[in-house]
Order: C-alpha cells, then structure tokens, then sequence
C-alpha cells in the first residue's frame, strides 16, 4: 500500500507497508527435501562431527570454487579468523580496518594480538596500501585486510606493501564468496583468507567459516590449530582449539554451494533494480561495490547525503523499521569507536575521519531470499515519498532506532 499523506506513515501511526519484515540477511534457504535427504543420511551413518564425509566433500568442492589448493573448514567465521592469527604465529601488532564486522578486532584480541586501527579509502570502503604504510611500526607482524562488500581490498597494494616491510597479509572474506577482482577469485589473495557462511551470507551454513590457501605448510597448521585433539597434529601450532565443522553444516554449505550460482542470480537482479531505482533518488547515492567484477550481490548499500536529502540517515532507518523495512547501519559505530575498544585504544577516536564520515551515512537495504523485485520497487517508492515529504519527515519523526 503507497502513502499518501505523511500520517499514514507507520511511525506516524499509520498501518506498514510490510506486514512481514523485509531482512538485510540473506537467508537462502535449501530445497525442503533436499535437506531432509541430507540429514537423513547423516543419521544412517551415525557420524556427526570430527572430519566427516561431508565435511571433507566441502572443502574439496570449496576450494575447487575459490581457486585454492587447499580448504579448510570450521565453525564460523569468527572461528576462523582466530584460527588464523595462530597459524600464521602472529604477535605484536596487527593493522585492520574499523569499518568492519566487531568479530574481524574481537578474534584478534582474542589470539593476544594488538589490532591497530586504519581508515578506509571513501569511495571503496576499505584499507590502501597507502593508508596502511605511515601505521606500519617495529611491533607490526601482519596487514588484516576486509573485503568489505565483497569488493576486493586493494591486493596489488597490500601485496606489495607486506612484501617490501617484511609482514603477513591475509584477508577476511566474509562478505567476498563468489567475488573477483581481475577475474580471480578474491580468495586467492594474501596468505590465507577467510570465508563465514552463517546464514545471513549467500552461502549459508546456518553458521560455518573456511580458511583458503595455497600454502601445504600453513594448511597443516590451520588444520592443527582449529582441532583440539592432539592425536590429529599435522604440525607445531601453540594453541588450539575446537574449531570443527560439523556434517549438519557442511550438509547445508553443500546444498548452498550447489545453488549458489541461483542464489547470485537472483540478488543481481534486487542489486539492479535498487541501482536503477536510486540513479533518480536525490540525496541518496547508490554504492556499486560490484562493479565490472563478478559478484554475490548480498548487500544493497546506500549513502546518505543528509543535507541535500532534508533528513538524516537515522530518521530515514527510523522510518523505515516501522514500515517492517529492516534497514541496517552496518557497520556503525565504527570498531575504534566501541566501548571496549576505546577503553584499550582511545587514541583512535579521532583519527578516522572516513571510517567516521560513512558510519554516520551508510544503510543497508533488504536483499536476498525474503525480497522479490515487487518488494524493492515498494521500498523505494516509500524512500521517494519520504524525500518528496523530506521537511515534514524532519519535523516529526524522532529517532531512537538502537543497535546498528
Ligand atoms: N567478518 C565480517 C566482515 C563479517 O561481516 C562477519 C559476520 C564476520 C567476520 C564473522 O563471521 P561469523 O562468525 O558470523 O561467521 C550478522 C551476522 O550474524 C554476521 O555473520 C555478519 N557478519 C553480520 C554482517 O551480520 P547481526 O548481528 O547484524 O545479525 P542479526 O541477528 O541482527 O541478523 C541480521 C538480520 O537478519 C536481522 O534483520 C534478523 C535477520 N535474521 C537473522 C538470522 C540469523 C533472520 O531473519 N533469521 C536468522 O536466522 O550480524
């Protein structure tokens, strides 16, 4: 239903577009027979975890999809960027972008490594080579770079710069399954890098993480690092944990790997719509982080130029969520800028003006398994009408839109 007047407005009192919530998350799901198979055949076997059939059928037909030799499955993603600070034996300090997932800092300090926050380049959203060089010190041991978006975080640079200062360089991949950069694979970059397929990505375990390489030696220790059971060392690894994919996940990574060409598919064509829909939206600029490479298509991200559009971001997110639009302000606040963080390192609250600049101007639209092309077109024309009411939105909607 369209509004016509601004007191049809849900936050207005007014009755919402959507009577179900439009999510950010993906949510793909398998076929329903498919995945009642699946689990079926995991109870015939009575094998559950530890390195299963299915398990090492994923990591085969992952890294066949990445381009790496080798893939190595575990719980999340978060999991795995822990798992990977250890395998690549790193201390001392680590530079990583602050716009990003909490988890990509979190699993640093977790492995007793000190993150050391850099800004992000405006228009790419991630880290540069030169962006990275003046943070490099004594202490450094590895660049953590993020392939936000799925767009590919500057390799060539990042590549070079670790090279010529002697440092790791891997990557979260989190947001980059399916996504290339030259026409490879944004997996073959750096050391390792690192994949989540939790259930709100284009490849869904429900919950699930891999850690990509070419390297046999720092596969033996990934594999080491992320089982706890001594009998099953392949190399030297400090600590360990319990890290390990289960059959049930790799069940459903396996049927999501299958129809994951259909999954990108269908969210290019939402990615298109939105883009078509924002080319004529003032104060409102449509971010292409797929541009001229392959792509997922997970994310619809937006920015916000408050003073043109007559309304900030968060009054536009506030209007949104009451009309059940559960538009996002990934990733806001940015990392430096968290409570616990702060408290450790205060020195970087201002000294990211980029990273500050889109946390107060992003937002993230619905797209993925719950949106049709329908639903994106009713999306914005709900965003049209509100900048066409831009004054009246201003005046009457209050924030309180918490979390992100
Ligand atoms: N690095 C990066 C760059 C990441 O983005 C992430 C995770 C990681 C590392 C760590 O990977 P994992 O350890 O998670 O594998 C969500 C996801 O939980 C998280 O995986 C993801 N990034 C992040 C970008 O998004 P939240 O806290 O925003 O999720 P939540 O629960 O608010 O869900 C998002 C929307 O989806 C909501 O509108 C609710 C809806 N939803 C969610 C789930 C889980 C559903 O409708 N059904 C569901 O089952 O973090």
């Amino acid at each position: 239903m369209s509004k016509r007047s601004i007191a049809e407005l849900a936050s207005m009192g007014g009755s919402p577009v959507f009577s179900d919530a439009l999510h950010v998350g993906q949510l793909h799901l398998p076929e329903w027979d498919d995945f009642e198979r699946a689990f079926e055949q995991i109870f015939e076997r009575r094998y559950f975890t530890n390195h299963g059939p299915l398990v090492r059928e994923f990591d085969r037909k992952f890294a066949e999809h990445v381009g790496t030799k080798h893939a190595i499955s575990v719980t999340n993603g978060t999991i795995a960027l822990m798992v990977a600070c250890k395998a690549l034996k790193l201390r001392g300090e680590v530079i990583v972008p602050a716009l990003t997932f909490p988890a990509t800092a979190q699993a640093l300090v977790w492995a007793g490594l000190v993150p050391v926050f850099c800004d992000v380049d405006p228009t790419t959203h991630n880290l540069t080579a030169d962006l990275v060089e003046p943070l490099i010190t004594q202490d450094t041991t590895a660049i953590l770079g993020v392939h936000l978006w799925g767009r590919a975080c500057d390799p060539d640079g990042l590549q070079e710069l670790s090279r010529t200062h002697g440092l790791k360089l891997f990557y979260d991949a989190c947001h980059g399954i399916g996504c290339t950069y030259k026409g490879r694979m944004v997996g073959q970059f750096g050391a390792l890098a690192v994949f989540s397929f939790h259930a709100t990505k284009a490849l869904s375990a429900a919950e699930g993480g891999c850690l990509v390489t070419d390297d046999d030696d720092l596969a033996d220790l990934i594999r080491t690092a992320r089982n706890f059971h001594v009998s099953e060392s392949f190399a030297d690894v400090a600590v360990r944990i319990n890290g390990k994919m289960t059959e049930c996940q790799a069940a459903m990574a396996l049927l999501s790997l299958e129809r994951f060409p259909a999954i990108a598919e269908q969210n290019r064509l939402l990615y298109e719509r939105y883009r078509e829909r924002f080319g004529s939206i003032g104060g409102l600029s449509f971010v292409d982080h797929a541009l001229g490479e392959e792509s997922n298509y997970q994310y619809c991200v937006v920015e916000v130029e408050s003073d043109e559009l007559g309304f900030s971001r968060d009054k536009l997110v506030q209007v949104l969520r009451a009309e059940n639009i559960m538009a996002r302000r990934y990733f806001r606040p940015g990392l430096h800028r968290l409570e616990a963080i702060r408290k450790c390192y205060p020195q970087y609250v201002h000294q990211l003006p980029n990273t500050d600049r889109l946390t107060s101007r992003l937002v993230q639209l619905p797209l993925g398994a719950s949106v049709n092309c329908r639903q994106v077109d009713q999306v914005c024309d709900l965003i049209e009408f509100c900048v066409q009411n831009a004054e009246a939105i201003d005046r009457n909607v209050a924030v309180d839109a918490a979390g992100d």
